[in-house]
């Protein structure tokens, strides 16, 4: 196995972390207090290339690949985790199902907007009785006189409210459901009967906002089902495909996460000093270090390969990326505990960024699939034929 970086990728990060470093960390803590990235930033990702990082070139994007995209994503996570999320629904989410099976008009008309960052886009799967259940979607989508009419309420839409065009899945035959019965639509925020709803309150993950998408007597042309008319009834199988790459970079944010946190918390340890000596020199806190790195070392190897492997074989990594999500995540989660827990009364402080990471870091083990929706996912694979 070749576990060499190739050389444009490895530079890509290099240019990420320094951006990170001197753009991002500074503000970090503004943007958490206001919960709001400014626009000249936003501005400074458009020109890195950063909201294309998984388009491919021939519309505008830096078509990097899962482990390109990964690696930058590793980067990005390593302040916070609002910036990363920002960029993360035009290479992710939001993208990828016109990416995966949009038609070429498609692929024309909204790739090239997404990738310069000029647009923003979302994803619509999630309502409030389809969560896990995703097959469970309300949403219904009827074509009436040569147009689609959408009626239904999504929510938890990440970036929803800036968004300018959104991926909603919709029931198209209530009998077929996931085999058959989902139609995945580009909807545009200036289609008659788009809403934006309620923006919700969160634990964390401030200056990301998270919004309701209600759709009432929404309609679009003909045109927009993802994949033109052939797809009508597959949109499920689009949503799924379109998660197994997300549950690649949601891992890799939540190593990037860790990673900062180990880093974060080796250098507090050495400066720290109780009983006259700093507390690295204690084996309780030395071993709390060891684990945690021990554990990145796991999940870094462990999502590299799997990006790789995704970029060698297409998308059939179904129980890889559900594995990588599952460790990358608990693992983030369980480091940022020890952080906090080395940090002690400061790690729970707002002066410490400790405590934001430990923040956002829980709703990596819920968005875009819980834990235990991956391990459903794992099992099946084995145990399936
Ligand atoms: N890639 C391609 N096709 C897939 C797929 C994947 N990863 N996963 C499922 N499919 C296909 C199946 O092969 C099946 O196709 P056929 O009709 O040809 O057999 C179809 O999609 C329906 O799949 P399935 O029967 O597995 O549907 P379920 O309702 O049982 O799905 C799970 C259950 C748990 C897999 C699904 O509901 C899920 O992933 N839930 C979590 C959703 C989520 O992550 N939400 C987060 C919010 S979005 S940010």
């Amino acid at each position: 196995m070749d576990f060499t970086i190739p050389e444009n990728l490895r530079l890509m990060a290099d240019t990420v972390r320094r951006f990170v470093k001197q753009d991002l960390d500074p503000i970090s803590r503004q943007v958490e207090d206001e919960d709001h990235i400014p626009e000249e930033i936003v501005e400074k990702m458009r020109e890195l290339g950063l909201f294309g990082l998984s388009i491919p070139e021939e519309f505008g994007g830096l078509g990097l690949g899962t482990l390109g995209e990964c690696l930058v994503y590793e980067e990005m996570s390593k302040t916070n985790a609002c910036f990363r999320t920002r960029i993360g629904t035009n290479n992710g989410i939001g993208s990828q199902g016109i990416v995966l099976d949009g038609t070429p008009q498609q692929k024309d008309a909204y790739l090239p907007r997404l990738a310069s960052g000029e647009w923003v886009a979302c994803f619509a799967l999630t309502e409030p009785e389809a969560g896990s259940d995703a097959a469970n979607v309300q949403t219904t989508a009827e074509l009436k006189g040569g147009e689609w009419v959408l009626n239904g309420r999504k929510h938890f839409i990440t970036n929803g409210d800036v968004a300018d065009m959104a991926c909603v899945f919709c029931l198209t035959d209530k009998q077929k459901r996931a085999k058959g019965g989902i139609t995945a639509f580009v909807v545009e925020k200036t289609d008659p009967g788009y809403f934006v709803g309620t923006i919700e309150r969160k634990m964390g993950m401030r200056g990301s906002h998270t919004c309701e998408l209600i759709f009432d007597n929404c309609r679009i042309p003909a045109d927009r089902v993802i994949g033109g008319d052939k797809m009508i009834g597959m949109g499920f199988k689009t949503a799924m495909k379109t998660l197994d790459k997300g549950r690649l970079t949601m891992g890799a944010s939540a190593l990037g996460s860790a990673q900062k946190l180990l880093d974060l918390s080796v250098d507090y340890a050495k400066q720290r000093v109780q009983f006259g000596k700093p507390i690295a020199q204690f084996q309780a806190i030395q071993f709390k270090l060891a684990e945690m790195a021990t554990n990145i070392y796991a999940a870094r190897q462990m999502l590299y390969h799997a990006a790789a492997l995704r970029d060698s074989k297409g998308s059939s990594i179904i129980k890889e990326a559900s594995m990588v999500k599952l460790f990358c995540t608990e693992m983030a989660n369980r480091v940022a505990d020890e952080a906090v827990q080395i940090f002690g009364g400061m790690g729970y402080m707002k002066d410490f960024p400790v405590e934001r990471y430990y923040r956002d870091l829980r709703l990596t083990r819920i968005y875009e699939g819980t834990s235990e929706i991956q391990k459903v996912v794992i099992a099946r694979e084995l145990l399936r034929g």
